[in-house]
């Protein structure tokens, strides 16, 4: 058995292929990681350690966010060229990096409820300093050596640009698309047809959902969903960024409970930017990509590359198995 499902949030389809889990879970765990100290002098994340720039960081306790002193955008810009088939054009903009915790040996799965509403602080005003002269601001994260993290310190990035880029812009169009049609915004419509249906629900409470994407296309894909009218961090009142904590602590600790591993995982945020209107919602995507064990992933190559995204795992089934490990 398998269908395509069609994602409404950016318009490409997914072939979700059902009965190949009958292959038999192997239920392996990894050996367990290495412990990480507290601190450690070579990390250049860590309070008082020495960055590559020469730039030594405070006794910072909470969050720190500085300059990426490697940043992929400049700030000022080089000429463009609008010859059609080598069409480019500047780009601008600001890279940050936001370390999570003094904590080197913590995650935004561990940290505890107050460390986490710090975070969730930072990424609000981070945010809002960035988005006065950036078109979009793309908080996110790449945890683990898998996602190509180069740094276990628990941390995440921000890159703000003058522009909105490819991702921004198709998330753009198709929210503006459907709400010019039915009136409310796609992901508040989806987030409430959800709850009703129930069934890809990972966790959820008074502000805001974990689900798995009836679209999804990575095996635990999770999307992160306030169920009244939010488009940015700057525009939850008390009880939506209490409620988003608690969220992300069960959510995070789900994903490190399914397979007995700090969970690997690229995530981010898209909020509405300066130049988009009122159906923005925002919302996270967690893409993970472990499907089978701690070391067996899902591979995005073949047909996926040249075809169409497949996955073997349906939403239904990840969620449920999400469920099951939600404390
Ligand atoms: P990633 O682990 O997701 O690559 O993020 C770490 C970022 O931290 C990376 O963008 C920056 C790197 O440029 N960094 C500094 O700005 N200064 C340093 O001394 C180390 C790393
Ligand atoms: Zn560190």
């Amino acid at each position: 058995m398998a269908e395509r499902r069609f994602n409404a949030l950016t318009g490409e389809w997914v072939i979700v292929s059902s009965g190949r889990l009958h292959r038999p879970w192997q239920g392996e765990t990894a050996a367990p990681p290495a412990l990480e100290p507290q601190w450690r002098a070579d990390c250049h994340l860590c309070p008082r350690s020495r960055r590559t720039s020469g730039a030594v960081n405070p006794d910072y306790a909470g969050v720190y966010a500085f300059d990426n002193d490697f940043p992929a955008l400049p700030t000022s810009s080089s000429p463009g060229s609008s010859e059609p088939l080598l069409l480019r054009e500047p780009v601008t903009g600001k890279c940050r990096v936001v370390c999570y915790s003094p904590r080197h040996d913590m995650t935004l799965a561990t940290l505890d409820s107050r460390a986490i509403a710090g975070v969730i602080e930072s990424w609000t005003n981070e945010t809002s300093v960035l988005a006065v002269d950036h078109a979009w601001v793309q908080v996110f994260e790449n945890k683990g050596r898998m996602m190509g993290c180069s740094s276990d310190h628990p941390h995440g990035q921000i890159w703000a640009t003058a522009m909105v880029p490819t991702v921004a812009q198709r998330e753009d169009e198709r929210q503006q698309r459907y709400a010019a049609v039915h009136g409310a915004p796609l992901l508040l419509d989806y987030v409430e047809r959800e709850l009703t249906l129930g069934e890809r629900i990972v966790v959820a409470n008074g502000s805001w959902a974990a689900i798995v994407p009836f679209w999804a296309a990575w095996p635990f894909e999770v999307m992160l969903l306030p169920r009244a009218r939010v488009d940015s961090f700057e525009s939850m009142n008390v009880a939506s960024r209490d409620d988003l904590r608690d969220l992300l602590m069960h959510t995070l600790a789900a994903y490190d409970r399914l397979f007995g591993v700090s969970f690997p995982y690229s995530m981010g945020w898209h909020g509405r930017g300066r130049t988009q209107g009122r159906h923005w919602q925002l919302h996270a995507h967690f893409y993970p990509p472990l499907l089978r064990s701690p070391s067996i992933r899902k591979f995005m190559v073949g047909f996926e590359m040249l075809a169409e995204a497949q996955r073997d795992l349906t939403p239904e089934e990840a969620a449920a198995r999400l469920r099951a490990v939600v404390s």
